[in-house]
């Protein structure tokens, strides 16, 4: 296992096509152009003048002349493989020519390129004429063939007529890298392809409208970042059109109803509102602008780039009309809505010398109190108080400030969190599939991207488990899967390395010693705090390779995409997510539907599951998830950000090349090349290919004769392995055994004519 080519590199198998073949002075002769690692760290092209020892002296293509070590040097490829749509292609691949055909691509905007069965995208940030119909209908009829997230659909969709087995669709890269994006052209595709029912289709594009007004947000990664994850199971029915969907979606990020980063925003959705919404539901919903109401207004980011949030206010409204949502309970969601703002206009003031409060009456609570259909009286109570257990009477006891502004935080989040989920729940029920279904399907996952902030906490700690969970996935089928048939048959398969993260996996969801179970297990213990908890963290993992003590309440964790450092302040309190009694009995005695319905079906879907903690249910969730993937064939999109400004036409080597490393996909192309594509268990081959062997000893069992066979026609040494059970066959080869087998096919016509030709 040599590492000859630098850091994205893993071992090669048989190994000289990614490094030097026999050696420099081949390139030196012949003047060939190689990449040259200069002391920046940046890879730059070049021809060797001469080398003397370690040294080498290169000059450079603009004309600079460098002295640099040979370990700095790796072989470039030849120019007519500049920009191959397959990295498979590629003579020598390794991390600048891999960088490189990248972006030479980028730069003439082709954003696809495969890596082997991989996808790549990389996010343009501009609009390009590369979607639509006409193009569409050129991938659906095989007319054109380039990579392009319309073939991944296309090879979807075909795979699953002809195999009649369950697919996925699975997006993956950082927060911005283009997901939800490519997911949307994705569904795109599978709508005109098989709409048989017209309006199926259309209904189903619209829910992507709907989620993501409700469940994307402005962060300083992306203008339109998810902020939950989905998966979207589409159905067909027997001639392969449309014929229902089934959505789920994954933890929400609540936070961000009540609290936002500087310059970030709130949920969509509220702005749209609040700038979309016409007079008449204004008036109705005491509605103000965004500026107006603190849990918008505390970030200063009030407005995105480009985005007219009242026109995405009436899209919007379109597609809630599309799913059916009726106009009542489109006014209830919004007057919902507008509950949640009106309640975090709500203020306290302090009533005696122990920071007791109460709530400050003002039009805030008038407001939240008539939207919400409850009592002005009731909701204070709610908010300022908590019952106490005395004897077999219950007592209010007066909250403190802070207790009392996360006791209102805590309600608006219900409410939003509830809305959400009853919105999921109508989808489902428009886009329902019937009663004819075949159970054939594709599902697409799109999940929150990978998110590295300068500050991450809990809602950071959930999304990258979640990645680190998929990323484990991707593993598994394109490395463990392949690899682990090698090796049970007994072939010499020299590993090629890649990056196992089992290891960070198990440090959250060993039992009982991990990140997750040390979390609720310290949620649970009455005197437990953060930074208890970051002790214990520190004590138990101290030793852990994927774990990093930090000063005070920090730790870090060593994620497949980089490391990352957690603040557990709010930690055991998100974790535990409390349902007050007093928001269900709230909710539940207030006249309004909505709520109502959406808090008594939560209480009834499941009490165990609003029991468990928020990392547990997250945890069961993605395991619920992982065996649903596991039961489809997969096909894989990586999405690559090229910049961190979100610009168009700006490609930063290193942040390119961090992502590819870390998401495996150099390793991906070594393994689909280095493989033997061709596999035929011995019976197989010694039936097809038998006739070779001029002489069949009978006595000889199939493995035998595979290996006669291979023998006689002189395959290179390298060119196959023989299993236990199979024949494995490099790329190229079975085209040289067809061809003879050909050839001895028409001899025997030939002998045969002659034969009768004799007799007549
Ligand atoms: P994400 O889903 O991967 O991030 P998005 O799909 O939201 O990222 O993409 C971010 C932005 O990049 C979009 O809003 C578009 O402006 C632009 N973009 C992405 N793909 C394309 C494309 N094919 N053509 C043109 N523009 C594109 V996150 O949800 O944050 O992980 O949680
Ligand atoms: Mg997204």
């Amino acid at each position: 296992n040599e590492k000859v080519n630098g850091p994205i590199a893993g071992s090669v198998p048989r190994g000289k096509e990614s490094g030097w073949d026999d050696n420099i002075c081949y390139f030196i002769k012949k003047r060939l152009s190689v990449w040259c690692r200069l002391p920046n760290g940046k890879w730059d092209l070049g021809k060797i003048e001469e080398t003397l020892g370690d040294e080498a002296t290169i000059s450079l293509l603009s004309g600079t002349v460098v002295k640099v070590s040979t370990a700095e040097l790796l072989p470039a490829n030849p120019d007519i493989l500049e920009g191959v749509d397959d990295l498979m292609q590629l003579s020598y691949l390794n991390e600048p020519s891999v960088l490189h055909n990248i972006k030479h691509r980028y730069a003439q905007d082709l954003i696809y390129s495969k890596a082997g069965p991989v996808l790549i995208a990389v996010n343009p940030f501009k609009e390009i004429p590369i979607y639509g119909n006409e193009i569409l209908t050129s991938y659906k009829q095989k007319a054109k063939d380039s990579p392009h997230v319309y073939a991944i659909a296309d090879a979807a969709y075909n795979e699953m007529m002809r195999d009649e087995k369950n697919q996925s669709i699975i997006l993956s890269g950082e927060s911005g890298a283009g997901k939800t994006e490519t997911a949307k052209y994705v569904m795109q595709y599978l709508a005109a392809l098989g709409c048989g029912n017209d309006s199926m289709g259309y209904e189903i594009l619209q829910t992507n409208f709907i989620l993501q007004a409700f469940g994307n947000a402005k962060t300083s990664r992306n203008n339109n970042s998810s902020r939950f994850g989905k998966l979207i199971e589409i159905h067909f029915n027997a001639s392969g059109k449309i014929h229902g969907a089934k959505i789920q979606t994954f933890l929400l990020e609540k936070s961000r109803v009540v609290q936002l980063a500087n310059d970030e925003r709130s949920y969509h959705i509220f702005y749209q509102l609040c700038a979309g919404a016409p007079s008449t539901l204004r008036d109705r919903l005491n509605l103000r602008m965004a500026s107006e109401y603190k849990y918008l207004n505390q970030s200063e980011c009030l407005v995105v780039d480009g985005v007219d949030d009242g026109m995405e206010f009436h899209k919007l409204v379109d597609a809630l009309d599309v799913v059916q949502i009726c106009k009542e309970d489109q006014e209830q969601a919004f007057a919902m809505l507008a509950a949640v703002l009106w309640l975090g206009n709500i203020s306290f003031q302090v009533i005696d010398n122990e920071n007791h409060v109460e709530v400050f009456t003002n039009e805030a609570v008038e407001n939240a109190a008539r939207l919400i259909n409850c009592r002005a009286q009731d909701l204070m109570l709610a908010l300022s108080t908590h019952k106490i257990q005395a004897g077999n009477d219950f007592i209010a006891k007066k909250l403190t400030m802070q207790k009392a502004i996360d006791r209102r935080d805590a309600l608006a989040k219900f409410i939003y969190t509830r809305l959400f989920e009853w919105l999921v729940v109508q989808i489902n029920k428009s886009v329902k599939v019937g009663e004819l279904s075949t159970g054939r399907s594709i599902s697409i996952l799109d999940i929150y991207g990978f998110e590295s902030f300068k500050n991450n906490s809990f809602e950071q700690f959930c999304i990258n488990y979640a990645n680190e969970r998929l990323q484990q996935h991707f593993n598994r089928h394109l490395f463990k899967l392949q690899q682990g048939e090698y090796e049970e048959d007994g072939i010499d398969w020299t590993k090629v390395d890649f990056e196992d993260n089992q290891e960070c996996l198990n440090l959250f969801e060993k039992k009982p010693l991990g990140l997750l179970s040390l979390l609720d297990e310290e949620s649970n213990f009455p005197n437990a705090t953060d930074l208890t908890f970051t002790n214990k963290l520190k004590q138990y993992f101290n030793d852990n390779p994927c774990f990093k003590g930090q000063r005070g309440r920090a730790f870090g964790v060593c994620h497949y995409a980089g490391e990352v450092a957690y603040d557990t302040n709010g930690f055991l309190e998100k974790n535990r997510d409390p349902m007050h009694s007093e928001f269900i009995h709230l909710l539940s005695s207030s006249g309004c539907q909505l709520p109502k319905s959406a808090s008594l079906s939560c209480q009834s879907g499941g009490l165990e599951s609003s029991m468990q903690s928020v990392a547990t249910k997250l945890k069961s969730q993605l395991f619920k998830l992982m065996h649903q993937l596991e039961k489809t064939t997969p096909h894989f999109i990586r999405c690559i950000k090229p910049n961190a400004k979100q610009f168009p036409g700006l490609y930063e080597d290193d942040l390119v090349s961090q992502q590819l490393q870390c998401c495996g996909v150099l390793e991906v192309v070594r393994i689909s090349r280095y493989g033997y594509p061709t596999r035929m268990t011995h019976q197989e081959f010694a039936g097809r290919y038998g006739f070779l062997l001029k002489e069949t000893n009978l006595s000889w069992d199939p493995l035998s004769m595979s290996v006669a066979i291979l023998k006689k026609i002189n395959f290179l040494p390298d060119m196959y392995e023989v299993g236990y059970t199979k024949v494995y066959l490099r790329m190229g080869q079975i085209e040289r055994l067809e061809e003879q087998r050909k050839q001895f096919l028409l001899d025997i016509v030939e002998v045969q004519k002659y034969f009768r030709g004799g007799q007549a």
